[in-house]
């Protein structure tokens, strides 16, 4: 009905940004391309016109968009059953968290839907452990955060943001939480009290600008929890599942945490699935309704992350990450112009970081053809789907490389 009464002109890209901006909340500010339909590395706007898309919706589309296998697996199981609730059992949640727990080793699964609800479930399990187990006085847990994080948007996550604008308006905040600067191992040991329960990092700060720790900053981390028995949990949500040329980033310093939170690509971009997983000795202190979620563990979301890592696994998009990720960086690592200040990376993970503002670059970049996202103001992030070939990362760099080029002045107006 909707459609009918569209105008011709809505139809065309100005239409939809219209439509959006009159009756869509503005808590976004995305590029005027407006997506009908993707497939692999390439997706397609309403006017016909393809790019090449080096976001991966944040990290959740590494297997592709509308990868067939995933995709297979989601209508399947759609026409069996999609949702039962956990007042009953469902014969996908139990395969789910057996295969986690083959690709990962770690013993038990709490699956939950949305990253910022995985990481709220890291929290509580991490206090109700330190009350339970380590013994630490009721309502008196702490958890150490980065300085520069980001683990999601909920009214407890943005209390421990240092991101005044994730903040502003939104108190009064949850305490309990304690900011040390990101890759300084001194300060997380010197954070440390009696009532630290947990430490809380992204092995890489992706929404900071894919900003790289100083090498042993996980080691070192890992140590220091060790000894103060104090857990480390690791928020992989955008880093997981092969992004950094490893399964998990924290694996580039051969460290294991004690809480590992994923999301985003667990389910290939197809429906949110995300998942905190612990040893048994850890998870051991929920009892049945201590915690939950209508969603979590759903047949159909379980279903399609099944076939997610399956993807992952059976395309080696991991080893593909890794070997790609260093050529494509290396290429990247040869632009010049005096607007450049870094380029950095791990994996198919790249930031590229200017002097100046990010934003029109990302303009241009749109106009060549290649759909990216700036970050932090002045970081242009580059990653795209891991299944992108050779072919396309030349085709991606040239088109780069014009816009990175050019003159700086024919941003400024
Ligand atoms: N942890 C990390 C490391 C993330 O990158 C989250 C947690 C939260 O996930 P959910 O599914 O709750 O969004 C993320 C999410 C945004 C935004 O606008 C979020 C992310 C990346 C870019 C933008 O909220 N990452």
């Amino acid at each position: 009905m909707q459609n009918a009464l569209m105008t011709e002109e809505q139809h065309h890209t100005q239409g939809f940004v219209e439509l959006e901006n009159q009756y869509g909340v503005h808590n976004y500010r995305p590029l005027d391309v407006v997506i009908e339909r993707a497939e692999g590395v390439w997706v397609y706007d309403i006017e016909g016109k393809r790019y090449l898309d080096c976001l991966a919706a944040y990290s959740a589309v590494n297997q592709g968009h509308c990868h067939p296998k995933i995709l297979n697996a989601m209508i399947e199981q759609a026409r069996r059953v999609t949702l039962t609730s956990r007042a009953f059992r469902n014969d996908q949640l139990g395969l789910l968290c057996r295969d986690l727990h083959e690709l990962t080793g770690f013993d038990m699964v709490l699956p939950m839907n949305t990253g910022a609800e995985a990481v709220e479930t890291a929290i509580k399990t991490a206090r109700k452990w330190g009350y339970k187990v380590k013994g630490i006085p009721e309502d008196t847990a702490e958890i150490i955060v980065c300085a520069n994080n980001f683990h999601g948007r909920t009214t407890t996550i943005i209390s421990f943001s240092s991101e005044a604008q994730y903040r502003e308006g939104f108190g009064p905040f949850t305490p309990g939480f304690k900011l040390i600067p990101y890759g300084d191992a001194q300060a997380l040991q010197n954070a440390i009290t009696p009532h630290t329960c947990a430490f809380l990092v992204e092995p890489i700060q992706g929404e900071a600008g894919i900003v790289l720790p100083p090498e042993g900053f996980l080691k070192d981390a890992a140590d220091i929890c060790r000894q103060n028995r104090v857990l480390l949990m690791a928020d992989e949500i955008q880093s997981g599942f092969g992004r950094t040329g490893k399964l998990f980033a924290y694996m580039h310093e051969g460290i294991r945490p004690d809480v590992l939170i994923l999301g985003k690509a667990l389910s290939g971009g197809f429906y949110p699935v995300s998942a905190v997983l612990s040893s048994w000795q850890i998870m051991r202190v929920y009892q049945p309704g201590d915690h939950g979620s209508t969603f979590g563990g759903n047949p159909l979301g379980c279903a399609v992350a099944r076939a997610a890592l399956q993807v992952l696994t059976e395309e080696k998009l991991v080893e593909r990450s890794a070997e790609l990720g260093a050529y494509f960086l290396g290429l990247l690592q040869t632009l010049r112009s005096p607007d450049l200040k870094e380029v950095r990376g791990k994996g198919l993970w790249i930031g590229i970081e200017l002097h100046g503002a990010a934003r029109p670059y990302c303009e241009a970049l749109k106009d060549e053809g290649i759909l990216c996202k700036d970050t932090h103001d002045r970081v242009i992030r580059i990653a795209p789907p891991l299944v992108i070939r050779r072919e396309e990362i030349d085709w991606a760099f040239e088109r780069i490389r014009k816009v990175i080029e050019r003159p700086a002045q024919s941003y400024c107006g």
